[in-house]
């Protein structure tokens, strides 16, 4: 009876936003996906497995069209694929970036960790490395990413990411050639909102094992052999047991010149905590691209959480999901950006 009032009268008076193990939280509305990581930890998987298979199911899902195949078709008409992985006990880390005709991105990411000595890998070789690790290759453009790309081309190749360049980009496709005089031009805004929404997600379970990892297509009509933010560490995601995690989202032309991930890990190593270290890896950037358009999402060592985003016309509200054992199911959450 005591005890039973004492359990009682502790859960009623613990703090809103209490910490809780294990915990899944990933970019986005992409619940199947949080599904995913959720149940491996639930079936005590590690985090690496969680992180993996759940941004696999969006890989499969083709998550918003952001991520897996037959999205974000480049300039050829290609879709191609950035992942990474990172182990935050040992702070080993796989990724590829650039993938050609493999669907399974974040499982090649995972596969060069495991069985290389390397961190990232990059188009063709990634895909061979990949066929040679058993991955099967196939085709990732769909009739969904061909319409994408000829509806671009009949609209003269707009919107693209190229400047500086003769004949006008603005107005023509290319082939492009630089133009004698550079002009420092603002970054366009024009793919920002819709055309990206990659995964990242944490996953920390009951013995303090923390893992990251994301999964992408890119940006729509990026020039061949782009490669963002995504699959690079401290970019696209981080994870240090010791400390906490991170991963973004947004426009990683810009994120990946500040490492919001890796700072965002370091503010809560310092104490920060979640919220806060979300919200000054993004004012950093925002510091010198008031208009990028992003996302990050931070977890620290007790299970915390926290996300922020920069608010652009278009944008001002950024969702995720977070799992933990204060719900049976992922839960949706947002937070307004500022
Ligand atoms: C990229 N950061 O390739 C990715 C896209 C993205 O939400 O995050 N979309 O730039």
């Amino acid at each position: 009876m005591f005890l039973s009032l004492l359990v009682y009268s502790l859960m009623f008076f613990l703090p809103l936003g209490r910490s809780s193990l294990p915990l899944v939280i990933n970019t986005w509305p992409f619940k199947n996906a949080a599904s995913s990581a959720w149940s491996v930890l639930q079936s005590s998987g590690s985090v690496l497995d969680a992180v993996e298979k759940g941004c696999a199911r969006c890989e499969t899902e083709q998550c918003d069209g952001s991520v897996g195949y037959g999205g974000s078709p480049d300039e050829s008409g290609e879709t191609t694929l950035d992942a990474m992985i990172m182990n935050g006990d040992t702070m080993e880390v796989g990724a590829v970036a650039d993938l050609r005709r493999i669907k399974n991105a974040i499982g090649v990411a995972r596969a060069v960790m495991e069985y290389t000595d390397h961190t990232l890998l990059v188009g063709e070789s990634a895909s061979l490395f990949a066929e040679n690790m058993g991955f099967i290759a196939e085709d990732l453009t769909t009739n969904k990413s061909l319409n994408i790309f000829s509806q671009w081309l009949k609209g003269n190749c707009q919107p693209n990411y190229r400047k500086n360049v003769s004949p006008d980009s603005s107005q023509s496709c290319g082939p492009y050639r630089p133009k004698g005089t550079l002009r420092r031009s603002r970054r366009a805004q024009h793919a920002n909102l819709h055309s990206h929404d990659t995964i990242g997600m944490i996953a920390l379970d009951q013995h303090g094992h923390m893992a990251a990892g994301t999964s992408t297509n890119g940006l729509t009509h990026k020039v061949p052999g782009r490669v963002g933010d995504s699959p690079i560490v401290g970019a696209g995601a981080y994870a240090d047991s010791s400390a906490g995690g991170a991963a973004a989202t947004g426009d990683g032309d810009v994120m990946m010149r500040f490492l919001p991930s890796y700072l965002a890990v370091e503010l809560m190593r310092a104490g920060a905590d979640p919220m806060a270290a979300c919200k000054s890896a993004i004012s950093r950037i925002k510091r010198h691209y008031s208009e990028f358009f992003g996302a990050i999402i931070c977890a620290n060592t007790t299970g915390h959480y926290g996300a922020a985003c920069n608010k652009v016309s278009g944008f001002t509200q950024f969702q995720f999901m977070v799992s933990n054992a204060d719900s049976d199911a992922p839960v949706l959450k947002s937070v307004d950006c500022e």
